[in-house]
């Protein structure tokens, strides 16, 4: 019965050991979320090539693309990449980032349905 407690008490401290450790990680992590507006978005194939680029760049760690809505909400590290770098990331897949016009060549190549005026 002693022992058992004994095994009870250790699994606990294993547990808050883990928790601690978890939460120390993500400490060091901790992500900044900024909103990029796409007000050239304009269907769900354009939703998914900008967040397929979204979730490409490095240090961004969630992407909730709102379509209705044209804008994306971005979680990232803020030490490992910064709004710029995500907005060219749209930018360079064909699509307007907030204030930035889309990339002329990537924009050529997307589906007619998805330029501009197309729909
Ligand atoms: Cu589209």
């Amino acid at each position: 019965m002693k022992s058992r407690i004994l095994m009870l008490a250790c699994a606990v401290v294993v547990v808050v050991g883990m928790v601690g450790l978890v939460a120390c990680s993500s400490n060091t992590e901790a992500t900044t979320t900024t909103e990029i507006k796409l007000s050239t978005m304009q269907c769900g194939a354009c939703e998914n090539t900008i967040s397929t680029a979204l979730k490409g760049v490095e240090g961004v760690k969630e992407v909730k693309v709102d379509l209705k809505n044209k804008k994306a909400e971005v979680a990232f590290v803020a030490n490992q990449v910064t709004v710029a770098k995500i907005e060219d990331a749209v930018v360079k897949s064909g699509y307007a980032a907030n204030d930035k016009k889309a990339d002329a060549q990537a924009y050529e190549k997307l589906p007619e349905c998805c330029k501009v005026g197309k729909h």
